[in-house]
This record gives structure tokens, sequence and C-alpha cells, in this order.
């Protein structure tokens, strides 16, 4: 285990067993005889804390005097996981608190696994923030998240009788050790009331916004550790409070409800994380939550650039604030009004500054998806930002109707505002146009930007639009996830710099070719495998046969993501081996695991037919046990963590042009699991990377998905062209996976002969062939695990470290270290 640089963390494990004791006495109130997993979890939480305050207060005071340029990174979720594991890796305390763990009766693995998941994003977008918080917390910027304390994060998925079921989730049931209530960042945030102009001493003409309601926004602060455990960033979550804690008099009278009904509702705000994916919410409490956070997050950040600087005229040159995604794009009228209405500046400095300290990232092109608020619920919850928006919008557009190069005097598409089908307000061209830089994700997804949701918008401002690729960090998805892996890095490298620059895992590709080094990464991919078996044999009364391939795609349930695509060709395999059973084929699992947005019926039915087909086929004695599937529930990131570094195989099929870039797939290749994939979001650069032979590439690009779309997708002559899909459809069809209700899969079925706007019908049978040369590959060993190592040594270059990297040097203009 790499040494800790923090002289205070460098604890010899005698210590470090009494400052657990002390934390289970003291703080927790409980004799070791009698402590539960969950106190000692507490106890050695609340102790490594300890160890972080030192590193945190030197990195705070570090960013001062050195008057640092401060990133914030505003993002309505982050999907952290869990924190104890991690941060004793990036502390190097990892071994001395299991010893001392050990010494004292408790079996440290036990403890890890009772810390419930920080489980405060939905995929990927909030699962990059946490990677990113880890990259930049390793990469020594200054940085801050800035989030909602959800009191209850992304509901926990169960089945019934294979239908998804929620329940809510209660992380902070049990109190929370990481975090610190920081009863003094206070800050109001207001929503309805009025906006009232008057004229001030001076004869301007000022705006106040007064009456409806105040909330009061309450930050808990997390530390961030880096690699290193030498520089500390910290995350600030808001929650919502009322000013008002209870209304004594009507208390009083009796009238109970009445007497709470303001702190219940101001609560209300940091309540639940809205269960939502690339969907708009449509709620008029999910644009409270966008404001309520972005204000408070804003204010802070004012608050403390002039604690330490004469005037805000300087905020381009010390704040890079990052909004991710639309969800905090009201940060641009409420950063003018802040400088407007709250500090005193001309609307031209505003704007100005404004302009150079916002950037923005995109995750998504599905238009659906990209956030409008009806311009009377803007009226209405947010008077004054409303008003902003109009000056933002005219003030942007006269000046490009002044270009004498204008093409379009309307300018109706580049406008704020979309005057059709009831007038919205565009949170996406809002966020452009306040940007002084704007993201995607993959170089795909840039390109895609600029031809379609900002097409527009992008004419004007060529500049504009830029393209960083997603990055994982290697800390958590290889050292933590899969340690046995990184050890034998470690070893094959004879070095561990590795785990801060990735890159280095290229001194593997001459190992490749070494057939006792490919033993022991297939070894270590066995006994992951062993491991997952294990767990599902635990909980699933399952047999998972040691020598199949697995298969795993395991993200949101969504109609692009293409679950059905993969099932269809499960369904068309098993009715192969009802035609001919003594086909060859070779012995697969395939694991499903993700959530469906509770309000997605048909994401859920997809999870109803993929349980439906296993529950047959499981059971099947023509299978003879070849095909196993299983849906496993409630992915999260602890599920993740466990299924990752045992897959052989990775599902990255999504229709071409769709997938912004994602990330699961950079963690499957990583831990050596080949990937089949459409070329789509940062797949095309894994492509580029591996080497198109080390990756199965089939179906449309994003260019014939676009065509094909144009000239309507024609699924029927793809059904009819293909014997093997008709063959799974009918059976489908015909009840044999649901004969309690023939007619169950109907939807799914109509939709894909009539319509199929994914693709599926149309890449049908270029992914069973794909399929097939993954299963020949895999039945040569040294073929395939040559394979394996390449992708592992070739994945490098999608650290988040580089990630960040690339945002600091091209977005936000920071330095990195120290
Ligand atoms: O950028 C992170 C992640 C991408 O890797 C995925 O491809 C993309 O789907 C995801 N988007 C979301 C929600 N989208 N919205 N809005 O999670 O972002």
């Amino acid at each position: 285990e790499p040494a800790a640089a923090l002289s205070s963390s460098r604890l010899d494990r005698g210590e470090f067993k009494s400052a657990i004791l002390a934390k289970l006495i003291y703080q927790v109130g409980k004799d070791p005889k009698t402590a539960t997993r969950h106190d000692w979890f507490v106890a050695l939480a609340l102790a490594v804390r300890d160890r972080l305050v030192d590193g945190w207060m030197a990195t705070t005071r570090r960013t001062y005097e050195a008057d640092k340029k401060r990133v914030y990174y505003l993002s309505l979720e982050f999907l952290i996981g869990r924190l104890l594991a991690d941060s004793l890796r990036n502390l190097g305390l990892h071994e001395v608190a299991t010893a001392a763990l050990s010494e004292l009766g408790v079996d440290a693995e036990q403890v890890f696994k009772v810390e419930p998941d920080a489980a405060l994003g939905n995929g990927g977008l909030g699962r990059l923030a946490a990677c990113l918080l880890d990259s930049m917390a390793t990469l020594g910027i200054a940085a801050y998240g800035y989030g909602i304390r959800y009191e209850h994060g992304l509901f926990k998925q169960g089945f019934d009788d294979g239908w998804q079921v929620e329940r809510p989730e209660d992380w902070l049931a049990f109190g929370n050790p990481w975090e610190f209530e920081r009863a003094e960042a206070i800050y109001p945030v207001r929503f309805y009331g009025h906006v009232r102009e008057e004229r001030d001493a001076s004869g301007r003409r000022v705006h106040r916004w007064e009456g409806g309601q105040r909330v009061l926004a309450v930050a808990y602060d997390t530390p961030v550790v880096g690699w290193g455990g030498t520089h500390i960033n910290t995350l600030r979550l808001w929650s919502a409070q009322s000013g008002n804690l209870i209304d004594l008099e009507a208390f009083n009278r009796g009238d109970y409800m009445r007497a709470v009904q303001d702190q219940v509702l101001s609560q209300s705000i940091s309540r639940v994380l809205y269960p939502n994916d690339a969907t708009e919410a449509g709620q008029e409490l999910r644009l409270k939550q966008e404001y309520f956070f972005t204000s408070a997050s804003l204010q802070d950040i004012l608050r403390r650039h002039l604690s330490y600087h004469p005037s805000l005229a300087s905020l381009p040159d010390k704040v890079a604030i990052q909004l991710n995604d639309t969800h905090p794009a009201i940060a641009v009228p409420e950063l003018m009004r802040l400088l407007i209405d709250e500090h005193g500046l001309g609307w031209d400095e505003a704007w100005a500054i404004t302009r150079g300290t916002i950037h923005y990232t995109n995750h998504t092109l599905m238009p659906e998806a990209l956030e409008r608020w009806p311009v009377p619920l803007v009226e209405r919850l947010l008077p004054r930002h409303l008003q902003l928006v109009y000056e933002i919008n005219a003030h942007v557009l006269s000046e490009l109707r002044a270009r004498p190069d204008n093409p379009d005097p309307h300018l109706a598409e580049v406008s704020i505002i979309d005057e059709g089908y009831g007038r919205s307000v565009r949170m996406g061209h809002l966020a452009f146009l306040g940007a002084r830089r704007v993201n995607g994700v993959s170089a795909l997804h840039g390109e895609l930007m600029k031809e379609t949701v900002f097409r527009p918008l992008h004419r004007y401002f060529p500049d504009r639009i830029t393209a960083i690729t997603n990055g994982v960090t290697p800390r958590r998805w290889l050292l933590d996830c899969n340690p046995e892996l990184a050890r034998l890095i470690s070893e094959a490298l004879g070095e561990t710099r590795w785990l801060t620059a990735l890159e280095r895992l290229e001194g593997l590709v001459p190992l490749a070719a070494d057939a006792a080094f490919r033993e022991r990464f297939a070894a270590i991919k066995r006994a992951n495998k062993a491991r997952i078996a294990a767990f599902v044999a635990r909980r699933h009364d399952l047999v998972l046969p040691p020598e199949a391939l697995l298969d795993l795609q395991i993200k949101r349930i969504h109609e692009y993501k293409r679950q059905l695509l993969n099932i269809l060709e499960a369904v068309a395999a098993y009715a192969e081996m009802l035609d001919r059973p003594d086909m060859d084929y070779r012995p697969r699992v395939k694991i499903f695991a993700g959530k469906a947005a509770p309000s997605y019926l048909r994401a859920k039915l997809i999870i109803k037919l993929v349980n439906d087909v296993a529950a047959v086929i499981n059971q099947a004695p023509v299978v003879k046990g070849r095909l196993k599937i299983l849906f496993l529930p409630n992915y999260n990131v602890s599920l993740a963590e466990i299924l990752i570094p045992g897959a052989d195989l990775s599902e990255q099929i999504s229709t071409a042009g769709m997938e912004a870039s994602g990330t699961g797939n950079m963690k499957l290749a990583l831990n050596g699991a080949l990937t089949i994939g459409t070329l789509d979001g940062a797949n095309i650069e894994m492509r580029e990377r591996v080497g198109p032979e080390n990756i199965f590439i089939f179906g449309l690009t994003a260019a014939q998905v676009a065509a094909r779309r144009q000239n309507g997708p024609a699924p029927a002559e793809a059904i009819a062209a293909s014997p093997r899909l008709q063959r799974a459809l009918a059976l489908i069809e015909s009840g044999h996976f649901s004969p309690d209700d023939p007619g169950r899969f109907r939807p799914l079925l109509d939709d894909l002969a009539r319509f199929d706007h994914f693709m599926v019908t149309a890449d049908f049978d270029a992914y069973a062939s794909a399929q097939r040369r993954v299963a020949e590959a895999y039945g040569e060993p040294a073929l395939w695990w040559r394979k394996a190592v390449l992708n592992t040594a070739r994945m490098g270059w999608f650290s988040s470290d580089r990630t960040v990297r690339d945002y600091a040097r091209e977005i936000w203009q920071v330095p990195l270290g120290g």
C-alpha cells in the first residue's frame, strides 16, 4: 500500500486502535463488548475523519494564502457510494486500520459493508461528478462540490414477481459520520413573491424582490481526500430549513399541523432526489431544488471571494464555476441578480463577470431531456429571474441581429424563450449563452452537439463548444474494487505511480504476450467471478457455472441503452437450442442490473421481460445450464464494485449517437473486460486506444442512424431479413415467457414492428454476429486473455485525472498541484 504523505495520518496500529476505541466509547457511547458492526463503522469513520481534519484545514489555508483560483462544481447529483474504504486507501491507512480492527476482534471487510451508499445521483452524470471530485483533490486543485443533501437518495429497487418496485432510500437514518454541519453557513433563498422597481439615492433604477417564501439553506461539509492525503477539498451539500421553527400561536391553538407546516414545506426541498435520468421532471419542486442549491452556492461563492478580494471584478480570474448539465443553469440569471441587485454592479459589468465565470457541461443530446420550464412557472416562482432572462435574451439577440452577416433576423432558434407549444425557457440555451465554454463529454458528443441541439447557437458562437472526454478514477475503480489486479499491476510495473499516472499501464502491453502473466491475470478474473457467484448464490439461489463467459449490462434502464437488444439476442439463442438441442453454445452468464425511472413504463416492462425470460431459460432442461440470465436488483455503486472486476464482456450497445459518453464502459475495460459495443460516445475513443482487434464493434453509425430516421426506420424490412429475430419475437409474442399474460409484452413488440426508434431491429443481426465473434474468441484463451490484458493496459487515457487536467487547462484555467 503506498504510503500517505500526510503526517498526521501516520499512525501505528496501536495508536489507531486507541483512536477507534476512544470514538466507540466516547462518541458512539458503546462498550466494545456490545458494539454492533454499525457502531464499529461509525467509530472507525470518525477516527478516519479526525485524520482528515488537519490536512483539510491546511489545504484551505494554502488556497487562501496563494490566492489560488477556485473551481466550483455545481451538481444536482453526486453519486459517491461508500467512503470509508476509499478514504482509508487514499490516506494510506487501509492496512493499519484493518490490522487495528482485527486486534479488536472485528473484521474490517464486514464493517466496510455496513456503510450505506451515498446514492445522491441517478447514474452517469452523478457518478462522473464523484470521479471528478476525487481527481480534483488528487491533482491539488482548489475545488468545491456543491449539491443538495437529500434526505433520501435514489430509491431502492426490488422486484415483485419480476416487476420493479421502488422503496425509499434512507442513508441518513443512522446519521452520517462524515459530515460537519455548518450552522454558520446559512443563506436565505426566496421563492415566489413580487419584484418592486424603485430609484436609489443616485436615481438609478433598482429592483427589490420581496415577499413569497423564504427558505434557509444550511451547509453540511464532507472532506474529499485525494490520493496521498495531501490535498483535501470540500463537498458542501445544502439542506433546506425554515426560518420559523414552529408557529407557536398555531400550536397553542391546538392546530399542530399548521404549527409545523412551514418547516415541512421548506424541508421538502431537500427531501428526495428525483429518480429521473435524462427525462424532464416537469415539477415545480424540481425547479425549486435547482434554484435552492444554486442560489445558496452562489451566495457562498461571492461571500468567500469578497472575504479576500476588494471587489467582484476579479471573479473571473479567481473563480471558475462548472454547471453539471442544465440543472444549475438558473445560475446565469441568479449570478446576474446577485451582482446587480445585491452588489450594485451595472448590467454590462455583471454580464461580463457572469460570462467569464460560468461554464456548462452538456450530458445528453436527447431533446426531451434538455430542460425547459414553462414561462408562467418561472414567472411565479422566480419573478426576478424571468425579468433577467428576458434582458439577457434581448441583449444577446440584439447583438446577433447587429452582426453584418446575420442570416436570420428572427433568431427564433437561438432565443432563450421558445415561443412554440406554450412559451418556455430553454435552459440549455440559457446555460450556453451565459457560459464561457460549453463542453460535451466525448469527442463524438461534442461534434453532435454542434450539429444537433446547439446547431443554431454554434453558428453564432463557433468557439464556444468543446469536448472533454469523461474518465473514471482508478483509485475506486481499480485499486479499491479489484485489489488483486492492482497488486499484479504494481508488481509487473515495479511501481505504484500508475495510480496517479494511469498512462503508465502501457507498460503492461508487452506482458500481453507473456503466457505466465496472462494466466495470473486470468486467475484474478476467475477469483473475482467466484466472488460474484458466491454473492449470487447467497441471495438468489442460482448457481453460476465458473467456466461460463460473464456478460454484464449494468446501467440505467433506458430504451436507447438497448437492454432489449441484449435480451432479444438471448431469446434467439434459446430458440435455437429449442430447435437444435445439441447445437454448439459456449456457456454464458448474462447479468443485467440497473434502475428504471418509476414513471418510465417501457423501461419497467423491459425489466419484467428480462426477469420472465430468465425464469424460463434458467430452468429449461434443453439449455443444460449453458445460458443463465440474472437481473440483480438495486444496482448502485457498491454493487458495481462487486460486479465490474469479474466481468468478461461489457455491453455498451446504445443506439449510435445517443450515449453521450458512458463511463461504465471505461471501468469495465480497465478491469480487463472486453467490450461489445456500437460506435457511440466514448466507445469510439476506446476503440482507437485499445485497437479495433481488441473490441467487438457492430451496428449502425450515428450518421447511419440519423439517415435511417430521416427515411423512416423501416423495421418491417429488418425483421423480414432476419429469421433469428422473427423467431425470437414470435416466441415472446406466443406468451412462452408469460403464460399467465401472453399479451404482456405486446407494447414492446408493437413498438419494434412499427417505429423502432432505437434501431433494435436494424442492428439485431450485426449484434448477433458480434456475439458469435465474442464466443469464438472466448474459446481461445490465449487470444482472449491477450485482448483482456491489452484492454487494461491501454485504458490509461480514460482516467478522470486526465479529464480533470483537460478541464483545468482548457476550461477553468487553473493550475494543478499543492
Ligand atoms: O457524462 C456522464 C454521463 C455520460 O457518460 C452518459 O453517456 C450520459 O448518458 C449521462 N447523462 C446522464 C443524465 N443526462 N442528463 N441530463 O446521466 O452522463
